[in-house]
C-alpha cells in the first residue's frame, strides 16, 4: 500500500466515525463538473476582431504568453486539464467563433463557426457551455446593447442573442449533452439616469424576442446574469438582480450568480435555497471581487465554501452549475485556470466532508454551541489525505507539483509566443 493509500485509509476511518462515507463522496465529487472559462486564456479578446475589452470589465496585466488563436487556446486549456481533477467542461463566448478569416457579423454567426471547438470537446471528452457576447464591439461602445434606445442597434443584438441560442442548441445536439447558455449584457449608465424604467422595458422586450424561439428539446439551459455595477455603469445597470430574478421566474429559466456582482458582504450562498424554490436551475460564476467586481482568480475562501456547503447540503449539484469567471492577465494564465479549478474542487470536497448530520441533530436539539463547535472542529479533520488520494486516483498531481509542470510548459510553449 502506498503512503497515499495508507493515509487515505486512516482518514476514511476517521470520517466514517462521523457518518461520512469518503468513497461515496469521491465518486460523487468526480461526477460534478466545473465549467472552465475560455476567456482567462487570452484576456477576453476572442477571435472576431476585437482588440480590447469593453462592457465595463477589465483584464489588467501583460504577462507574456497569451493565447493568440484558437489552436493555442485549445492547447493551453488541454494542458491545464491535465492538472485538474474531476469532471471538466469548457465555457465558450460567441467572440471565440472561428470564421477562417472571413468577416462574419455577430448577428450572423452559425454553428459551423464552432465546429473546431466541438471536435476538440469530443476529443477531450468534455461538455461545452456558451455565452452570447454583448461587449467589445463597435455597436456596444455606447455601453448599451439589448436596451439601446436605437431600435436598429437593439435588433442587431437581438439577432446575436438568437444566433447564440441556435449555436448552443447545435453544440448540445452534436455532443448529446446539455449546454448552459448564459446571457449577460453590460447595459447601464455612469451617472444617475432620469429614466430607470425605459431601459428595463426595452431589455425585457429584447429578451422576450430572443427567448420566443422555441428550441427542439431541453438541452439548452438558458440563464441570465445580473450585475450591481460595472466600470462606467456605476449608477445604474438595467439588468439588476431584481430585474432578472423576476424575469427568470416568469420564463422558468435559470439565474447566474456571479460572486463579484453583489455588495461585497452580500452572500450568494444564502440565495441558492431561496431562488431554487422558484427557478429551475442556477449557475454560479466563481470569481473573487476585491473591493469591487475585479475578477480576481477564485481561491478557496469562505464565500466559495459557503456556496459549496449549500450545494452539498441540499444535494442540488445537478441544479447548480459551477462555472469559473475571472480574468487575470498579470500571471501565467494557465496557472489561473488551474488554481481556480482546483480551489473549486477543494471547496466542494470540503463541504462533502463536514459532519452535517451531526450538526443537524444539534440544531434540532437547540444546541447551537455544539453546532458551531462541529463546524470549527471539521477544519482539522484529515481533509488533505482525502484530497491527495482523490488527485492521485484522478491522475493529476497532488500539492504544488503542478507549478513545476506549468513552469515547464511556459518555457517550452508560452515563451516562444511573440
Ligand atoms: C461580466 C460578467 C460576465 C463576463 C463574461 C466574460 O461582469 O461577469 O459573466 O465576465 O461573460
Ligand atoms: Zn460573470
Amino acid at each position: 500500500m502506498s503512503r497515499t493509500e495508507q493515509e487515505y485509509k486512516a482518514a476514511r476511518e476517521t470520517y466514517a466515525e462521523l457518518g461520512i462515507d469518503t468513497d461515496q463522496v469521491l465518486k460523487t465529487l468526480s461526477s460534478i463538473p466545473v465549467s472552465v472559462h475560455c476567456w482567462q486564456g487570452d484576456d477576453v479578446i476572442g477571435f472576431d476582431g476585437a482588440t480590447s475589452l469593453s462592457g465595463g470589465i477589465l483584464a489588467t496585466g501583460n504577462y507574456p504568453g497569451r493565447a493568440r488563436n484558437a489552436e493555442e487556446l485549445r492547447a493551453d486549456a488541454a494542458f491545464a486539464f491535465t492538472q485538474i481533477p474531476g469532471k471538466k467542461r469548457f465555457n465558450l463566448h460567441a467572440m471565440y467563433a472561428e470564421t477562417g478569416g472571413a468577416k462574419v457579423e455577430r448577428s450572423s454567426i452559425e454553428p459551423r463557426h464552432f465546429d473546431n471547438w466541438i471536435a476538440w470537446a469530443k476529443e477531450q471528452k468534455i461538455g461545452l457551455d456558451f455565452n452570447p457576447t454583448f461587449m467589445s464591439h463597435p455597436l456596444a461602445e455606447s455601453g448599451w446593447t439589448l436596451a439601446h434606445p436605437d431600435s436598429h442597434i437593439r435588433s442587431f443584438w437581438i439577432e446575436h442573442g438568437k444566433a447564440s441560442r441556435r449555436i448552443a442548441q447545435a453544440i448540445a445536439d452534436t455532443l448529446k449533452d446539455f449546454v448552459v447558455n448564459n446571457l449577460w449584457v453590460p447595459d447601464g449608465s455612469k451617472d444617475m439616469p432620469a429614466d430607470r424604467l425605459g431601459p428595463r422595458l426595452r431589455l425585457k422586450e429584447s429578451l422576450d424576442t430572443i427567448y420566443a424561439e422555441k428550441l427542439p428539446n431541453d438541452r439548452v439551459l438558458d440563464c441570465v446574469e445580473s450585475k450591481l455595477f460595472g466600470i462606467g455603469s456605476e449608477s445604474y445597470v438595467a439588468g439588476s438582480h431584481e430585474f432578472y430574478l423576476g424575469y427568470a421566474m416568469q420564463k422558468a429559466i435559470g439565474i447566474c450568480y456571479d460572486m463579484g456582482h453583489f455588495h461585497p458582504t452580500e452572500s450568494i450562498a444564502d440565495k441558492i435555497s431561496a431562488t431554487l424554490l422558484y427557478v429551475p436551475y442556477l449557475v454560479v460564476h466563481a470569481s473573487r471581487g476585491i473591493h469591487w467586481d475585479s475578477d480576481h482568480i477564485i481561491i478557496w475562501n469562505d464565500a466559495l465554501t459557503d456556496i459549496c456547503r449549500e450545494i452539498v447540503r441540499m444535494r442540488v449539484w445537478d441544479r447548480v452549475y459551477l462555472a469559473l469567471d475571472y480574468f487575470d492577465a498579470s500571471v501565467n494564465r494557465i496557472s489561473a485556470w488551474i488554481i481556480g479549478s482546483r480551489s473549486t474542487q477543494r471547496a466542494l470536497l470540503y463541504a462533502f466532508l463536514e459532519p452535517v448530520e451531526a450538526m443537524r441533530s444539534e440544531e434540532e436539539r437547540g444546541d447551537f454551541g455544539a453546532r458551531l463547535g462541529l463546524i470549527e472542529e471539521a477544519r482539522s479533520l484529515p481533509f488533505a489525505s482525502v484530497w491527495r488520494y482523490y488527485c492521485e486516483t484522478q491522475d493529476v498531481p497532488y500539492g504544488p507539483a503542478w507549478i513545476e509542470d506549468v513552469k515547464d510548459y511556459e518555457k517550452k510553449v508560452l515563451s516562444k509566443r511573440g
